[in-house]
């Protein structure tokens, strides 16, 4: 398949009524919903091209745990119809060619602006408009804000001393290069045992001399059993459309897998909960943790399937130190869970080693490798595979400031959370939205889900402001103050809370700790966003363009 190459265009315009940043899976369909809409929009992207975290996350086994049917756009029943996917998780370079798809479908490229960088967005609260600046100085003008950033995709390099030393090559798996990395005969060194970690590691041990697997704390790992689509199954796909549109938007977290049994896991037998745990197992892909209702509340229940997990470790792989510090001890899926291909088995190769990196920390980054408190490794290339600033970390790129002058880092500041409406607006913020933002279902869903929801909402919203005559919108701050400690409280029922993770902010150091995303459904959320919208816009203030009153 070939695509419609473009240059990057800078478009003499400076005025819209809409301002989009990202050109990922949120802008592409931000600016669609929008044009169609009849608005007049302009989306802003650092990168040469469409595709957000999926065209810069281009390491070495880069794929989506989500199953392919369900990673895309549900809005229109001929896109779905039209594209097929090739196998049951879809890689980088797919879901690439993908977002290239859709954005020559809809013809979105004549209202991206690519290699720009969006520095401040400032609101002018005299004039009622978004005034922005882009990194080369340029000035553009909109009434309406609206950030489409992504949760992942401001990479955490950690502060190691002495990496402007190391000699050898080193990337970070978020910021891969276009060009293949050869690790052909290579003494590689990879920290982090993430998603990013565990697809990248299997991938990368076959093709170099020796890898280092610097671990500070083990996945939970599950295998994604991934295989290619048979066209009958693609067909009958194709033909439920509607219905998995439907299942998926009402789920609780964006999957077509639902809780299989609807009772604690401690009510059946531990052989019962054995033979059900291997039935899921075999099936490969997540639902581990949907097998009954109280494993991400109940740390007893939560044990059992962590130890099964910890048992196939054990099986897998041969040497017993290994397979030791390879088993994770915190509770299952309170941290995110990874789907793997082979990566336990990646221990059992002789040119592999786990260095353990908790008990022995890394001390600095030398010309020659990585040194930790107990020995230097000798290294050719370093993959950072340490994940991102996640969910607040994207937003705070741009200077973002509301009325007053106050930066939404301000406004974060002191934590122990952020404080949303919806995780959509924010108080001080008139006129601007966040596509899957902070206190929202986002990345604890399937995201594609959850970036639809917030499309159309904010899309019907600026439809509903139109025809009211209505210029500012913005959440009331005692909205806000009831939304985010509803997220707390729904958060601090789970054993999310309890466990240090990018959820939390607890994997950045000197960050708030919070609970970044709600959790109580993808479903349940979207009918609290539609009550909100079908009683006129409940806890946010309108004000109408004639009259200085304001709506409440
Ligand atoms: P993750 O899941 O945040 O993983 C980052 C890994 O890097 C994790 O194992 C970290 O250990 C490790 N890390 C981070 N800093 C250090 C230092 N200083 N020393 C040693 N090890 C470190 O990022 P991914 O890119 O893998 O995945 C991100 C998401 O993308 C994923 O969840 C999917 O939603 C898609 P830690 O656990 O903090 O001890």
């Amino acid at each position: 398949m070939t695509f419609t190459q473009h240059k990057s265009q800078k478009n003499a315009n400076t005025d819209f009524d809409a301002v989009i940043i990202g050109a990922g899976f949120s802008g592409l369909y931000m600016l669609y919903r929008l044009r169609e809409a009849g608005f007049s929009v302009q989306a802003y992207d650092a990168a040469p091209d469409v595709g957000g975290v999926w065209y810069a996350n281009r390491y070495p086994g880069a794929k989506c745990d989500s199953e392919s049917i369900i990673y895309n756009y549900m809005f229109s029943e001929e896109l779905y119809q039209e594209w097929t996917w090739s196998s049951r998780y879809p890689e980088q370079a797919e879901i690439l060619s993908y977002l290239n798809y859709v954005a020559d479908k809809f013809d979105l490229r004549r209202d991206i602006q690519f290699n720009t960088r969006m520095r401040a967005a400032h609101y002018d609260e005299v004039n009622n408009r978004w005034r922005l600046q882009t990194e080369d100085g340029t000035h553009i003008t909109a009434t309406y804000f609206i950030t489409g950033v992504g949760n992942l995709s401001s990479s955490n390099i950690p502060k190691f001393k002495g990496l402007d030393s190391f000699e050898g090559d080193w990337y970070h798996t978020g910021h891969w290069p276009h060009e293949k990395v050869d690790f052909k005969g290579k003494r590689v060194g990879v920290i982090g045992t993430g998603s990013s970690g565990i697809q990248s590691i299997p991938v990368i041990a076959e093709e170099a001399g020796h890898l280092f697997v610097f671990q500070r704390t083990p996945g939970y790992c599950t295998p994604a059993r991934n295989h290619a689509y048979d066209p009958e199954f693609i067909r009958q796909t194709k033909a439920n459309y509607s219905e998995i549109k439907r299942q998926t938007r009402e789920s609780a977290t964006g999957y077509l897998h639902k809780l299989i049994h609807d009772r604690s896991a401690l009510a059946d037998s531990p052989e019962e909960r054995q033979r059900e745990y291997q039935k899921v197992w075999d099936r490969g892909g997540f639902g581990l943790g949907t097998t009954y209702n109280d494993l991400i509340i109940n740390p007893t229940a939560n044990e059992t399937v962590a130890e099964f997990i910890r048992s196939k470790i054990g099986e897998t792989v041969k040497d017993p130190k290994t397979a030791e510090l390879l088993k994770p001890t915190y509770y299952f899926a309170a941290k995110r869970p990874v789907l793997d291909t082979n990566y336990y088995e990646t221990y059992n190769r002789d040119n592999v080693t786990l260095v353990d990196v908790k008990s022995a920390p890394i001390t600095e980054i030398t010309p020659k490798g990585i040194k930790t408190t107990e020995e230097e490794y000798a290294l050719d290339i370093l993959v950072f595979a340490t994940g991102y600033d996640a969910m607040t970390g994207p937003l705070f790129k741009i200077d973002i400031r509301g009325k007053d002058g106050i930066s939404l880092k301000e406004k974060w500041a002191g934590g122990p959370q952020t404080r949303t409406y919806l995780g959509i607006a924010n108080a001080g913020f008139p006129n601007m939205f966040m596509i899957t933002g902070p206190e929202s279902p986002s990345s604890l869903s399937n995201v594609p889900v959850s970036i639809e929801q917030h499309v159309e909402w904010i899309g019907d919203c600026l439809e509903y402001l139109r025809e009211h005559g209505i210029t500012t919108i913005e959440a009331k701050a005692e909205a806000e103050e009831a939304w985010s400690a509803h997220c707390r409280e729904v958060a601090d029922a789970t054993l999310y809370t309890k466990t240090d993770s990018w959820y939390t902010g607890a994997n950045i150091e000197g960050k708030p700790r919070g609970f970044l995303i709600y959790v109580g459904g993808v479903g349940a959320y979207r009918k609290i966003c539609d009550e909100v919208a079908a009683k006129g816009y409940e806890g946010f203030s309108l004000t109408p363009t004639s009259a200085k009153e304001t709506i409440s």
